[in-house]
């Protein structure tokens, strides 16, 4: 049995001292340069954390300085009702079960009319894979949100439905056929039912994608954990058609399962390989010297998964590199848009699920993932500690570790209930402020889109450029 003496405590691990073997690392982030999925391992296995904490720390401060970011939004779960069980997953329910629930679209104007009334800026809503909803569900679903809003003589970003989703609908709308086919032609056929299925919701209201739905980007993990889902080839091509219609996305990471710290960074190296493209085609130039699919240092062979990157690398956390949100066009053009804005890595919640034996993450590895993906992710200009699921003391401390975002006030939350909490799980904003200011940071009210928010009351509009 463990007792308190056979556990190392933290000071003698700190006193152990600084790690020497961090000192290449250190030169590059310092330098801004791309870190390599070796250099991913050591930060993961070097007993000296502290300096893993500080440097993600330096890579923050010098993109956001003393901003932290949170929004005014409302989570709006439309559904529970999903044709997967995926094993890590509480949430989902089957149709008939007691526990399932499908909102219509009186709830729904509801929820806007309250949002809007609470002076919010998104809605950011997610649900189950329905069996039997029609497609026009979920483009009303959007239009009755930016009705309602408009109605109100205000705005409401609609952040909405994961890849996974996406997928789903293109199955329902029948604009799916074709692609299961193998190679360039299933891909095309693929791309092409994406495609339409996004730009209706476009045209119904839609202003992103979230992050969800990633999980983990490896196939032994996908097959034990979550089979049924999306691979991550499919995942990468939603958001890449999202982001070709110049809608922004987030990538999420969910850890600490049956996946392995390679697994999550080869998962962190593809979404850097995808955000390469997602800014070169906004017009970024690549580093010359960075080596794509992975980075200089990995030996050939060596990612362990087939990588097609073939744009240049391209690093926002090199001294002076400007962030896509801050490029202005002009007076009445909005800032660039079609790239992943911030990566949100999720620890795994096991209570009420199938892998409820597993023990979950513990508190360090939560902050060791996190300033990793911030140090790996060297061109997602936001990290996100999702309080709901870090808890807000321990995102409190990420903010000091690589994070400069919380999301926001929240609301209603289905997903997970971290320490048994019930749906209504809501911060209020002078909680948030007062969280951030003792962390040592500025808060900063952004709308979905990162834009500084100016508010006289419920009233609010962006700042410019
Ligand atoms: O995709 C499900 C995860 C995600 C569990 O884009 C679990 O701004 C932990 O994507 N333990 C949904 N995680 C949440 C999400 C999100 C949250 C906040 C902001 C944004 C954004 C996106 O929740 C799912 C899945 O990975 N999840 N079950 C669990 N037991």
């Amino acid at each position: 049995m463990m007792n308190a003496s056979t556990i190392e405590p933290v000071s003698s691990t700190a006193r152990r001292g600084v790690d020497r073997r961090l000192d290449a690392i250190r030169a590059k982030v310092d330098a801004g340069e791309r870190l390599t999925l070796a250099d991913g391992d050591m930060l993961f296995v070097t007993h000296d954390i502290w300096s893993v904490l500080e440097m993600a720390d330096s890579v923050r401060r010098r993109l956001h300085g003393k901003a932290a970011y949170y929004n005014i939004n409302r989570h709006l779960n439309y559904s529970n009702v999903c044709a997967l069980s995926c094993k890590f997953c509480e949430f989902f329910a089957k149709a008939g079960d007691e526990k399932a629930y499908t909102r219509d679209m009186d709830y729904v104007r509801v929820q806007a009319r309250e949002a809007v009334e609470a002076g919010a800026t998104e809605i950011h809503s997610v649900g189950g894979l329905h069996p039997t909803l029609p497609f026009s569900y979920y483009t009303d679903l959007v239009s009755a949100i930016r009705d309602e809003a408009r109605a109100a003589c205000s705005d409401l970003h609609v952040k909405a439905f994961t890849a996974v989703e996406i997928v789903h609908l293109a199955r329902i709308a029948k604009v799916y056929k074709g692609a299961s086919a193998a190679g360039e032609e299933g891909r095309a056929a693929r791309r092409e039912g994406i495609r339409w299925v996004l730009t209706r919701l476009k045209e119904a209201g839609l202003g992103s994608l979230p992050g969800g739905g990633a999980e983990v980007f490896d196939d032994r993990v996908h097959d034990e954990a979550f089979k049924g889902k999306i691979r991550s080839d499919v995942w990468l091509d939603v958001h890449r058609v999202a982001h070709e219609l110049g809608l922004n996305t987030n990538a999420t990471l969910l850890y600490g399962h049956v996946e392995s710290r390679r697994d999550r960074l080869v998962h962190m190296d593809m979404l850097r390989c995808a955000q390469d493209e997602a800014l070169a085609r906004l017009g970024y130039a690549g580093d010359a010297t960075a080596v794509p699919g992975g980075a200089e240092g990995d030996e050939p062979g060596h990612l362990g998964y087939r990588n097609e990157h073939k744009a240049p690398a391209i690093t926002l956390t090199k001294p002076g590199a400007v962030l896509p949100e801050r490029i202005a066009f002009g007076g009445h053009l909005p800032p660039a848009s079609g790239y992943y804005q911030t990566i949100i890595p999720l620890p795994f919640f096991p209570d009420g699920c199938e892998l409820e034996h597993l023990p979950g993450p513990g508190g360090l590895e939560n902050y060791r993932t996190l300033a990793i993906a911030r140090l790996m992710l060297d061109n997602f200009p936001h990290v996100k500690a999702f309080w709901i699921m870090q808890t807000l003391p321990m995102a409190q401390v990420m903010l000091q570790s690589g994070a400069d975002d919380m999301d926001g006030t929240v609301v209603w939350y289905d997903i997970t209930h971290v320490g048994g909490a019930s749906t209504h799980q809501e911060v209020n904003v002078r909680t948030l402020h007062k969280a951030i200011r003792d962390a040592g940071f500025e808060p900063v009210e952004r709308d979905t889109l990162y834009r500084r928010v100016v508010r006289d009351g419920k009233r609010w509009w962006v700042e410019k450029n």
